[in-house]
């Protein structure tokens, strides 16, 4: 964990192993709230993937936060917040983040923020991109979040993108690949509409604001763990996002499972040491592709209200189901998580039953495996086991041993399907509202 001495580690420094957590479904299981919480104990917080699609709750003495570019551990004074290379940065809205947490009381970020100078950009001719493409696919869009995501990291990929070093450099070279790549944009989607010039001359007055914060961030981070000092990386999205692992084609653009920690900050896997799976306690999804366990029903609509689950960026209800146990037993081969942490407990409170999807069943065989095709995702059939509810408020409950037996029952029967032991069971959405397990 984040406060372990340091231990020697490869033989050639020594250092406090780098703590990773991570989405273990398809996004919004509460990632900020547990990077809020292990963020007490640490030097540094870094994000390594994803951009503003992604939206972290943090809730502090009635304040709700939401982060969606800035590392949720923003708001600690006590640690520092990396924006990695990984990540794809639209700055008007990283400046807007900063101005509406201002407004809620964020003070001295200035001197925690830092962001990588390998970190593309993302323009808003991406993000109008973004919903040419999903208008263009129409009744197989992919129900993006229209942030500008995919066009970015395509550009990122295609090798004609531009990085934070680009805008920071010489501004005469910045203009010149800029214009390059809008002009590739136009030839592709002739209704787009940019105002060049009023682009370069806002982009102008951002290099100068960002100067300040940016560094090189895989020497940074490096010197921070020869320091033995504590690191803590929060994932965006989630695993079944991925590009490579997740529903693929909806799925956002980059790689949310473990590796994206590596190329996300340029820390080699050795440097990881916990690896924290965050679970919802049913499942949720916002946007459109496969969901064997979704409950389109009473049940849903029950989950979807009491769990509030709207998202954070979009304002879209997210479609809900109960747990998926093949999915997590999937996305913990992939990440392989020391500890997990299941959230929203709470929300299954009122309930009579509760169902767990144990098994898939494709053409009437049971299979061991999840389908890399979304088609035949779509048409697994799910085998239930079903679990006596508890029917009690469980928010006040602080410690494991006071949970009602079948909530008890419950989390035992995450930990043996998945192998993996539940060390934090979320009880609600306050910081405090968590129950930490010996
Ligand atoms: P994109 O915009 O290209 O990354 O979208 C591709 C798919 O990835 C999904 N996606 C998300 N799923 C859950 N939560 C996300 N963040 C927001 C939140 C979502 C919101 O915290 O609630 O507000 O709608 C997130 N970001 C991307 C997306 O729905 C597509 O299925
Ligand atoms: P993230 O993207 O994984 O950080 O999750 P989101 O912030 O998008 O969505 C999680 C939502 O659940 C937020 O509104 C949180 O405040 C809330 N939340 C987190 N943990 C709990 C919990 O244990 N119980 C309840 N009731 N709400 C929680
Ligand atoms: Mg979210």
């Amino acid at each position: 964990m984040p406060n372990e001495k340091p231990t020697s580690q490869n033989g050639s420094f020594k250092t406090n192993k780098i703590t990773v957590v991570l989405g273990a479904q398809w996004g919004d299981e509460g990632k900020g709230k547990v990077v809020d919480m292990l963020a007490k104990d640490v030097d540094l917080v870094c994000r390594c993937q994803g951009g503003n699609n992604a939206g972290h709750t943090v809730v502090v003495d009635n304040t709700e936060y939401d982060f969606h570019l800035l590392p949720s551990g923003i708001i600690n004074s006590e640690c520092k917040s990396i924006i990695g290379n990984g990540v794809v940065i639209h700055l008007p809205g990283l400046f807007d983040e900063l101005k509406k947490n201002e407004n809620k009381g964020l003070v001295g970020w200035q001197d925690r923020l830092l962001i990588s100078n390998k970190a593309h950009l993302v323009f808003d001719f991406h993000q109008q991109v973004d919903g040419l493409q999903e208008l263009e696919k129409g009744s197989k869009s992919l129900g993006t979040t229209k942030k500008g995501i995919g066009p970015s990291y395509s550009s990122k990929a295609n090798r004609n993108g531009l990085r934070i070093a680009d805008l920071i450099g010489d501004f005469k070279q910045f203009t010149e690949k800029f214009l390059v790549l809008i002009e590739a944009h136009e030839r592709m989607f002739p209704s787009l509409t940019v105002n060049k010039e009023a682009e370069l001359e806002r982009y102008k007055t951002y290099a100068e604001k960002l100067k300040p914060l940016i560094v090189e961030t895989v020497y940074f981070i490096h010197n921070e763990l020869k320091q033995g000092k504590r690191i803590l990386v929060e994932g965006a999205n989630a695993a079944m996002l991925d590009i490579d692992f997740g529903t693929y084609p909806y799925v956002t653009s980059s790689n949310c499972s473990i590796g994206g920690v590596c190329t996300g900050l340029g820390v080699p896997p050795a440097t990881i040491g916990d690896v924290v799976g965050v679970v919802k306690a049913y499942t949720t999804r916002v946007g459109d592709g496969p969901f064997p366990t979704e409950q389109k029903n009473e049940i849903g609509d029950i989950l979807q209200s009491k769990g509030r689950e709207i998202g954070v960026t979009t304002h879209r209800k997210r479609r809900c189901g109960w747990l998926d146990i093949p999915m997590l037993k999937y996305s913990t081969i992939l990440n392989g998580y020391t500890k997990l942490c299941v959230t929203k407990l709470d929300i299954l409170q009122t309930l009579d039953e509760i169902k767990l999807g144990i098994g898939y069943k494709l053409n009437g065989v049971e299979i061991s495996y999840v389908p890399s095709n979304a088609s035949e995702l779509s048409n697994v059939e799910v085998i239930y086991e079903t679990l006596p509810g508890w029917k009690s408020n469980i928010e006040h409950v602080r410690k494991y041993e006071d949970l009602p037996v079948n909530a008890k029952k419950y989390i035992q029967k995450i930990e043996n399907f998945i192998d993996v032991p539940v060390k934090w069971i979320g009880v609600g959405k306050e910081r405090d509202s968590i129950i930490a397990i010996k």
